[in-house]
């Protein structure tokens, strides 16, 4: 093999996950093992190790050191359930976590103050909020929510949905807006994905009973891991067609 010889040591490593010599959740041998074994020096097993964790191949953490990164499963989402990330990822008995990137009370933008229908100058507030089950990131939501329905952004805790529903303010319709994405250096580096990978960009603007909205969010999910399957049936145009 040639090139740099950093390349050549994240090819071997690559290969052997490939041929399940080491596999998803193992530990990688520490620097010094790697850089015997392969004879380079520790500074190369260093430059191919943060290459493959910029991959997503390899996941460091803190304190514990690095790890084959498991692999992604598909996750299907119905397009005609109104539910949250939270119970989607329960139903499958997957882990759910979130890393929060952002909560607080802004002033809010134009197009939040007319989405969300709010009076000139009135605040927002903001969550944003990196979705995982366990290691692997699945999507970035971020959303916009008026101050008088979610005064304290950090009191909500793990799920929006479940806080919103202790006021009575659980939204019960929801227009989703889906299109492709090419994800942006930031994301793409929270969401563990080469920058320019594919993605989906989804706006959802949810609405209460009295026809109030009560959440505008924008999200990036990776193309990789999100199947949004949708049941199509019969329109109304077609009544009393023969079966
Ligand atoms: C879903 C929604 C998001 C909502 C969140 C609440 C999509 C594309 N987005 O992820 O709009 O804010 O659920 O989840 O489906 P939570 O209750 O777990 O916080």
């Amino acid at each position: 093999m040639g090139g740099p010889l950093y390349l050549q040591l994240k090819r071997w490593i690559e290969d052997a996950i490939t041929r399940g010599t080491i596999n998803p959740g193992d530990a990688l041998p520490s620097e010094r093992d790697l850089a015997q074994r392969a004879d380079v020096s520790r500074v190369t097993v260093r430059k191919a190790v943060q290459q493959l964790v910029q991959d997503g191949v390899l996941v460091q953490r803190h304190g514990s050191g690095t790890f084959v990164a498991s692999q992604t499963q598909r996750v299907e989402q119905s397009l005609s359930q109104l539910t949250s990330f939270t119970e989607d990822m329960a139903r499958r008995g997957m882990a759910v976590r979130a890393e929060w990137l952002d909560r607080g009370l802004y002033v809010a933008s134009p197009e939040e103050t007319i989405i969300l229908g709010l009076a000139a100058g009135e605040q927002v507030a903001r969550i944003a909020r990196l979705r995982l089950t366990g290691d692997v990131p699945l999507a970035i939501e971020r959303a916009s929510l008026a101050s008088t329905i979610l005064p304290d952004p950090v009191g909500i805790g793990d799920s929006l949905y479940k806080y919103l529903e202790k006021f009575g303010a659980r939204p019960i319709r929801a227009i989703q807006r889906i299109r492709a994405a090419n994800i942006a250096e930031e994301d793409a580096q929270l969401l563990q994905v080469a920058v320019g990978s594919a993605g989906l960009h989804i706006e959802r603007t949810s609405y209460l009973a009295t026809g109030r909205v009560i959440e505008f969010t924008r999200s990036i999910y990776r193309g990789d891991t999100y199947d949004f399957v949708a049941e199509l049936r019969l329109g109304d145009s077609s009544k009393g067609a023969k079966p």
